[in-house]
Order: structure tokens, then sequence, then C-alpha cells
């Protein structure tokens, strides 16, 4: 596609993106038709920065821990959303403060954070399944869910990237849960991850 016959939905999602760029303001970025694709930034959406407190604080702190000896209080967790160029979104998540050299399984769930670990509700989907609860590997899968599963050095911190071709539907995705084991994707169980071990409020665009 030449850079000066764009099509509509090109048009559109310049537009779409410029209109974002006001809201974030001082990105540096270039929403030109004439801007080269290398020089285009993707935008950031959100950044989330908490500790973890106690479950019964729930309702006022941002994160919250289940279980304090997987995920001790006062453990540092940072999510950045960032809404790509080519219409997806990356996640990052990142983690200190947790057990040195171990597996974690994290997802982005559909409801905030609460005083139990159920409260988060379940994946968020792109395409739902109609069977739920979901462990179908069809659905539950990372390109149709956002899995952030990780592994800790051995300071007990970690960092998981996560890029799907799509976008959070607005009030969609509230939430990252950090799970006890690593994201299993055998039918039948695809998906789990263990018992829910912490939970940080993220209120994904
Ligand atoms: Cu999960």
């Amino acid at each position: 596609m030449a850079r000066h016959k764009l099509t509509l939905k090109r048009k559109r999602l310049i537009a779409a993106v410029a209109a974002v760029g006001a809201v974030a303001g001082g990105l540096g970025i270039a929403a030109g038709a004439n801007a080269s694709e290398s020089k285009e930034q993707p935008v950031v959406k959100v950044v989330v920065k908490s500790v973890l407190a106690p479950a019964a604080t729930a309702d006022v702190a941002p994160a919250v821990t289940y279980d304090t000896g997987l995920a001790p209080l006062g453990a540092r967790v940072q999510v950045k959303e960032e809404l790509r160029r080519d219409g997806g979104t990356r996640i990052e998540l990142r983690l200190r403060g947790l057990v040195a050299n171990r597996a974690y399984g994290a997802h982005v769930h559909t409801k905030p954070c609460g005083k139990l670990p159920a409260d988060a509700g379940p994946h968020y989907q792109d395409q739902a399944d109609p069977v739920q609860p979901s462990v179908d590997p069809k659905f539950a899968n990372p390109d149709n869910e956002v899995w952030l599963d990780v592994n800790t050095n051995e300071d007990g911190s970690a960092r998981a990237i996560a890029t799907v071709d799509w976008r959070f539907r607005a009030g969609g995705a509230r939430s990252v849960v950090l799970h006890e084991k690593s994201t299993s994707t055998h039918a039948g169980h695809a998906g789990t991850a263990g018992a829910r071990l912490a939970c940080v409020n993220v209120p994904f665009k």
C-alpha cells in the first residue's frame, strides 16, 4: 500500500491513534499520514505499580495476596498495557519479592480483585468460549487469552510479556491474577494454573 493512498481502514486507524495520542499526551506520537512505520511508537494506555497487601483490604488496596508464603506481603507488581500500531496489544508484567527460582502462572482476568481469590472471575477471552469454565484449548490458549507466566530468578524477580493481535473490550478486563503453577495447555485443563495466589487491579483499556 502506497503511503499517500490510504485505505479507509488505515485512515480510521490513524484518526483513532491521533485521538489516543491526544489523551496520552507528550509521548512523542507520530500519527501523521507521512510518518514512517518504524518511527511510530506503541501507545502506553495503562501502567499500574503496586505492592501486595492483605486480602482483607481488597476493597481499597490495588493489589492483594491470598498466599503470603508464595506471594509475600510487600512484593512488588507492575503491569503495563500498550496498544500496538498493528491493532494488537502488548502487556508486560514485572514482579519483585516473590519466591526465588520458581514458576508462577499469571493471566488477565475479567473482574477486579476481591477479598476472595475467585472474585477476579474467569480469564479474559477475545473469543468467548460458550462452555464455562473454559478448559478447551481452542479458547483457553495464549492467543485468545493473555498469559503472563513467569519464572523468578534467584532474587525472586521476574518479567513476562504477552502480545496478542486484538484489543480488550471496554471494561472487560480488570485484573491480573498470579497462580501457583505454570499454565496448562492440555484439553480439559487448558488455562488452569492451580490456586490463585495474588491479584492486582488493572483497568485495561
Ligand atoms: Cu488466571
